[in-house]
Parts: C-alpha cells; structure tokens; sequence
C-alpha cells in the first residue's frame, strides 16, 4: 500500500461506504461478452433459453437442447468434447476495442469464466482454461492489453461466475460432470483437486483475476457460493493503491455492492441509485445463438429506445455480444453497435456524462437528461409529429432556445403551454435530419 493511503479493511463501515465511481455513473454505455465453449455449439430454443447455459440445459431430458444435442453430435459427445473447437482462430482483439469504441460505449465486461467453469485467462488452481486447452491463449490479457493500447479510455472489466454447475468440489446441479443420456460419469476436462471450492478456488482466482488484470469492473454473478469480503478488500486496496476506481456489482452473495443489475427487463423505475440494465441484442441470450435469424434480433431504434430509457431513470446499459468460437463477431451485432455509435456521435451530449432528471424522467414517449449547470435534454423515442408537448413543467427560461441534435435549421420555435409544460414546433426536415430517437436541446 502507498504511504499514507488509509487501508479499506473488511468491516460493515467501510466496505459500505464504497460507491461507483465517477466514471461509471457517467458513462451510461458498456459491451458485455459472453464468449467460451458455449459459443461452438452456440444454440438455444430461439427466444426462450440462453445459450450459453448448454451445457445445463443439454441435460435436462425434458429440454428442447437434449434432443437436438442427440441428433446432431449424438450421444456420445460430451460438453467437453466442444473445448478443441473452441479456437479463438481469428480473434482480432484490437479490433474488438476500435469496435466497442466506435459504438460510443465507455466501458465492457468480459466473461472470464462462466458456469461451465471454463475460464479465458491464465489459472494458477485449474487447468480448465483457454490457455491450456482450446485456444492456448490468455484471452482476457490480449483483450485488456488491445484495449489499453488503442482504446485506453475503455474501462475494463470481468465478469466471474461464483459457482461452476459440474466443479466436482461442488457439484451445483447435484452431480459431478455425466453422460446425460446414460449417466455415465464424466471427466471435468482441467479440472485440479480442490478440497473446498470456495476456499481454494473461487476466493484465489478472484484474487487472481483482480491482481493480474486490474479489472475495473468485477462482475459475479449468481451470489452464490458468496464469495470472501476479503476479496473485495483486496480490490479496493488495490484501487487506492494503482489509482484504478473501481466497482463491484450485487451479485458477489456480499451486502456489500455499488450498484445492481436488472437483467432483459424491459420497464424501469428512476432510481436515486445508479443500476446497469443488462440484455444481449438477441432476443434471448447473451452467448451467441446461431439459430437466432436475424429478423428476431433487437432493432436499432429498440436498443436506442432502451438506452435513452434507462439512462433517464439513472442507470447504464450494459448491452451483450456473444462471439462466435473463432473469436468473429456476427455481423448483425457489429452493425447494432456501429449504428448505435453513430446516433451517439450526434446524440451523445445528451447521454454520455448526464445525469437523471429528479423531478421526473419519462412523459409519454418523451425522455428527460440533463447536465448539472448546463443543458437540459428532451429525448423523443418516437418520430415526432409537427409539434412535441410536454405535459411536465420543464426547466426551460422564456429567453432559452431550443435546437435539435443533428439539425442544422437552427432554433426551433417553442410555446408554453398552461399546464406549465412545452410545445416545439418540428419542421419535416428536422424530423427527417434524425433517426432511432430525436433529442432537443
Ligand atoms: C445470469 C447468467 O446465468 C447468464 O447466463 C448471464 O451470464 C447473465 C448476465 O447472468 O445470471
């Protein structure tokens, strides 16, 4: 520790007083990545499961993924038999981070290991790992190091999966790793003996994780088996120490937390707390589903809709790609992101570094930001008309002049209405100047 620092130490008090950072609340956009050795077989009944749960779900004999695991790699394939093919072939992590950064996120979060316990960095306590088996690299340090090198303004961060379904320490779903057609025991590819999953595992590789990729994210998941608190003083210390401001979510089985994670939900609440909203672009599933047409996918104006959404009742979009195995991102993901960068590029003063507006976020299709001591934003989802209203006295003086992001005709003519809301006068070549949401300033 620097001379000096005052160390966080593991108590109620302090650990409590751990906030998200500045960077955080301000950046309103993320790219979550859900990548492993689900992504070779990468298919779930379309819109109903994840398909980066598989593995899980390839052995639940009432489940639509256990007939079509049988009839298309038969019986005797096992998940692990799926870990040579996943190679990272053409996995360009430098064009990951100029992608990410072209979308206008501010941050991700990479799988470093999920429930099928693979995990995409080097371990010291498994060899279940991208650089032992499949691909033979560490792929969370040629992500990190990609980003730091292009993208050195991208936050960082890990998502760690708290239980394995099949660790034989720990058999989540009841049973070590079996043949789910005949029952017949199963090797856990890498697996290394542990006595106690949570103590000679899960608590290390946290430890692991936070000191060998600085993560500025640590994103558990499943809370259970909670993890140590000694993890998170360990990444905070460490935090004060580097200078990194980081964050930890609600889901490491700690009260501890800076932040929750609402997952697909499609309604929010403005909170006084800032939460990260999490989906993928497919309908449902964060690893990539390959039977997911690409008609089914969430729209431009769906995810744009959804960001605005959020960010007016204070919380981040943390928006999910799912990878194929050779490390491609399919190409109706990329163009998502690349169109939701270029709203951002016209749109983005009125997203990036805002914060909610208290008195109130949504009227009707209408969505409220505002910067403190500067602009307050009014965020259309839907095309307007050849006038917006506002029902909701907003802040705007008589001498104010509202102009509309990307429209070069100038101010727009406005009125106030009695109610103490506002009417804008939309001209057709305002309208047709934006797309996917139409924000006044
Ligand atoms: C869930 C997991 O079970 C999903 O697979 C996904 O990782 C999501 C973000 O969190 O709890």
């Amino acid at each position: 520790l620097t001379a000096g620092i005052p160390a966080f130490v593991a108590t109620d008090a302090s650990l409590g007083r751990h906030q998200a950072p500045d960077w955080f609340t301000r950046a309103k956009f993320g790219i979550f990545i859900h990548w492993g050795v689900y992504s070779v077989p990468a298919w779930a009944p379309v819109g109903k499961e994840y398909a980066e749960w598989y593995w899980q779900h390839m052995d639940d004999p009432n489940g639509a993924t256990y007939a079509y695991h049988e009839q298309t790699y038969g019986r005797d394939f096992a998940y692990d038999d799926f870990i040579p093919k996943f190679t990272a072939a053409k996995f360009d992590p430098v064009a990951w981070a100029r992608l990410f950064q072209q979308a206008g996120a501010r941050y991700f979060v990479l799988t470093s290991k999920h429930h099928d316990g693979f995990c995409l960095f080097d371990s010291a306590y498994t060899d279940r790992t991208s650089v032992k088996l499949g691909p033979h690299r560490d792929l969370v340090r040629e992500l990190f190091d990609a980003a730091r090198s292009v993208a050195p303004e991208l936050h960082r961060g890990l998502y760690y999966s708290l239980p394995e379904w099949y660790n034989p320490a720990l058999p989540w779903m009841g049973h070590a790793p079996q043949n789910p057609y005949t029952g017949a025991p199963l090797p856990y590819i890498g697996y290394r003996e542990v006595a106690d999953y949570q103590r000679d595992l899960q608590v290390p590789q946290l430890e692991e994780i936070v000191t060998k990729y600085r993560p500025e994210v640590l994103w558990g998941d499943i809370g259970y088996p909670a993890t140590d608190r000694s993890v998170l003083q360990l990444y905070f210390n460490q935090g004060l120490t580097t200078g990194d401001q980081v964050t930890v979510n609600n889901r490491m089985g700690l009260p501890d937390y800076d932040f929750t994670t609402p997952e697909y939900a499609s309604t929010f609440s403005l909170q006084t707390s800032i939460f990260e909203a999490n989906r993928g672009i497919d309908p449902f599933s964060f690893g990539y589903n390959a039977a997911t047409p690409d008609s089914a996918y969430a729209t431009t104006d769906d995810l744009i809709a959804h960001l605005v959404d959020i960010v007016s009742k204070n919380g981040n979009l943390l928006l999910d790609i799912g990878p194929r195995a050779d490390g491609t991102i399919p190409d109706i993901m990329r163009q998502r992101l690349l169109e939701i960068g270029a709203w951002l590029t016209v749109n983005g003063e009125g997203i990036h570094d805002t914060t909610y507006w208290a008195n109130g976020a949504a009227d009707g299709n209408l969505r409220f930001t505002i910067r403190p001591d500067e602009a307050f934003y009014l965020h259309s989802l839907t095309p307007p008309s050849s006038t917006i209203s506002t029902i909701m006295p907003v802040p705007i003086r008589d001498s104010d002049q509202i102009t509309m992001l990307g429209y070069q005709g100038g101010p727009l003519h406005w009125t106030r209405n009695p109610t103490g809301g506002i009417t804008i006068e939309v001209p057709a070549a305002a309208r047709e100047a934006g797309s996917h949401a139409w924000t006044f300033k």
